[in-house]
């Protein structure tokens, strides 16, 4: 691999001698044996596990007898979509009369994804049926009140809808302003820098990294220093109606323009904790690193806090976030990588190494056969080629095939945690071929296939696809037969396994040889649980830096002058948004 050159800060004693480990031959990635444990699969251990004695065995599901189906037609990568047998029969005895809508996938790949899938449908009211609810005609009961009837002469119900914030309890704008006045009086003229303005904001209450956006909305743009009143009649004319700090941060990082936020939003904030941060001090020189960075901070928020998909951040999506606490925490922490949620520096540097393998004419776009090449080809063609249908990207670049960094950022996170949340949307939507919300045993059979030829191939020992996929939906237990729903995956601990199982043949095989019960989650110093993600991330980046100083420096990952590709915000996130290059590094 080519050997990184990004500055990278001094390794603790902790990764030096985890390092030294891995060196003495001790390394975690080196090749295994393949074989099946006498256990048995994974699954079938979780089964043996979950299911008592007396029931396991007597209680065959019913997809057990399946009746052998005919082969689906697949050529290439195209999708010809079938039926099984046993799927036509259950069909016909569960719900008569109602037929299977029957939904060509190549019509679909090349139209929207729906982005129905994640975001969650309000309950629909359902009058009540007269045969299961007859309606009370004569006596109807007195305590039966709908919720929204109006009575008169009854107190009224309180406000409790407050899209800007209660403003119940908090101190109003001219509050807050004179506290402002208070924090003033220290420095000359009533004027405060940047950073200055950073201490005046944490003395009244506010996060010390709200310094630049707030500086920048006060006119701090074109001059070195705001005053008292510059900063009052900004701060007035933004939050005056906004009583949280989600609304206000909104409010500050938009001029008050827009109720959500798009990447650009947040570029120079960012930036500004780049260049005023201590725990990344070491950075100032490698101006070329600081957008490589902040995009991978702005990928991170958005994969972590804007739950719907839609590349744009409500004030409610912010507000149910941890991203302003974790922002707040960054003023007290000066070792950025004990932020390792969006902000640590290691977590960057595993995230863009991993990028700069793959991308070989480093044009910051890879396309299909570079993204193959990851983790040693451990992902199927079938889901590459989901991946890059626009399943789960948008935008020009998708169009032509590429993927972008930000893209790129999403797929590692997804790839590397597949317990989070969104890791699991990302997936469900890749492995909806025909986007109707459900994966359907075609779909689980359409990658299962692959999968099992690759095993062929490697002359594994295989699983035929009706023994997998009783053992898969023992595991998940989907609430509807032979229909898994996103809600089932969020809800089953080894969805893991259920992904890996149908796309990823690595993952897939380790997951065949470790008792999955043994590991128990790591913990921080602190007792806190460790994620797969930053597991996966301490790990990687001790084995980048082994590496690097293994080797003499041969190419080093910054871009030449001249042909330094610039990064945009990505507009697959945000098709609004405008496009300019980030803003270089402070003087
Ligand atoms: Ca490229
Ligand atoms: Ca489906």
């Amino acid at each position: 691999m080519e050997i990184p050159s990004a500055p990278h800060p001094e390794l603790t004693a902790e990764q030096k001698q985890h390092i030294s480990e891995r060196s003495s031959g001790m390394v975690p990635g080196a090749p295994m044996s393949r074989r099946m444990l006498p256990g048995g699969s994974v699954a079938e251990r979780v089964l043996m596990f979950e299911k008592s004695p007396s029931a396991f065995g007597l209680d065959p599901v019913a997809v057990r007898n399946m009746p052998q189906r005919k082969e689906p037609t697949l050529t290439g990568t195209a999708i010809t979509p079938w039926r099984s047998q046993v799927q036509d029969q259950l069909n016909k005895s569960q719900i008569p009369g109602k037929k299977e809508r029957i939904v060509p996938i190549s019509k679909l790949e090349s139209g929207p994804t729906p982005i129905s899938i994640s975001s969650q449908p309000l309950p629909v009211f359902q009058p009540p049926v007269a045969q299961t609810f007859p309606r009370r005609t004569t006596q109807p009961s007195t305590t039966f009140r709908p919720p929204s009837l109006h009575l008169p002469g009854k107190e009224e119900i309180p406000k409790f809808y407050f899209p800007n914030g209660n403003p119940t309890g908090k101190p109003s704008a001219e509050n807050v302003c004179k506290k402002f006045g208070e924090a003033f009086s220290k420095y000359k003229n009533n004027c405060v820098t940047n950073e200055e303005l950073g201490q005046v904001l944490k003395v009244s209450g506010y996060p010390l990294f709200w310094k630049c956006p707030v500086f920048q909305a006060a006119g701090g743009d074109k001059a070195e220093t705001i005053s008292l009143l510059q900063l009052s009649k900004a701060w007035r004319r933004l939050v005056n109606n906004c009583h949280d700090e989600a609304a206000q941060f909104v409010s500050i990082l938009t001029q008050g323009a827009r109720t959500h936020l798009v990447p650009e939003d947040m570029v120079p904030l960012i930036q500004d904790v780049v260049d005023t941060h201590p725990g990344l001090l070491f950075l100032k020189e490698a101006t070329e690193f600081h957008s490589r960075y902040v995009h991978t901070v702005i990928a991170r928020i958005f994969y972590e806090v804007n739950r719907s998909w839609s590349g744009k951040i409500t004030v409610s999506e912010l507000r149910r976030s941890k991203f302003l606490s974790t922002l707040r925490l960054l003023q007290d922490e000066d070792d950025i990588n004990q932020v390792t949620d969006f902000f640590s520096y290691e977590h960057f540097y595993v995230i863009y190494c991993k990028f700069w393998e793959l991308d070989k004419d480093h044009d910051l776009f890879i396309d299909r056969e570079d993204l193959a090449r990851h983790n040693d080809h451990a992902l199927s063609t079938r889901m590459i080629e989901r991946i890059f249908s626009g399943a789960v990207t948008r935008g020009s670049a998708q169009k032509e095939g590429r993927m972008s960094y930000t893209e790129f950022v999403w797929f590692l996170l997804s790839e590397e945690d597949k317990r989070h949340p969104t890791a699991i949307e990302y997936w469900f939507r890749c492995m909806d071929l025909d986007g109707d919300g459900v994966l359907s045993m075609y779909e689980l059979e359409y990658f299962y296939e692959e999968q099992l030829q690759r095993m062929e191939q490697l002359g594994i020992e295989t699983l035929p696809f009706d023994d997998c996929l009783c053992q898969m939906l023992d595991m998940i237990r989907p609430s509807t037969a032979n229909q898994i729903n996103l809600k089932d995956l969020k809800y089953c601990k080894m969805t893991p396994v259920f992904f890996d199982t149908f796309f990823n043949l690595e993952k897939y095989l380790d997951h065949e040889q470790r008792d999955p019960f043994a590991t128990q989650r790591e913990t921080d110093e602190e007792g806190n649980e460790l994620s797969d993600w930053d597991r996966f991330a301490a790990e990687e980046y001790e084995l980048l830096v082994a590496e690097e100083g293994n080797n003499e420096p041969m190419d080093d990952m910054c871009y030449e002058d001249g042909e330094n590709p610039r990064m945009h915000v990505d507009e697959s996130l945000d098709s609004e948004m405008i496009q300019h290059d980030p803003p270089g590094p402070q003087p």
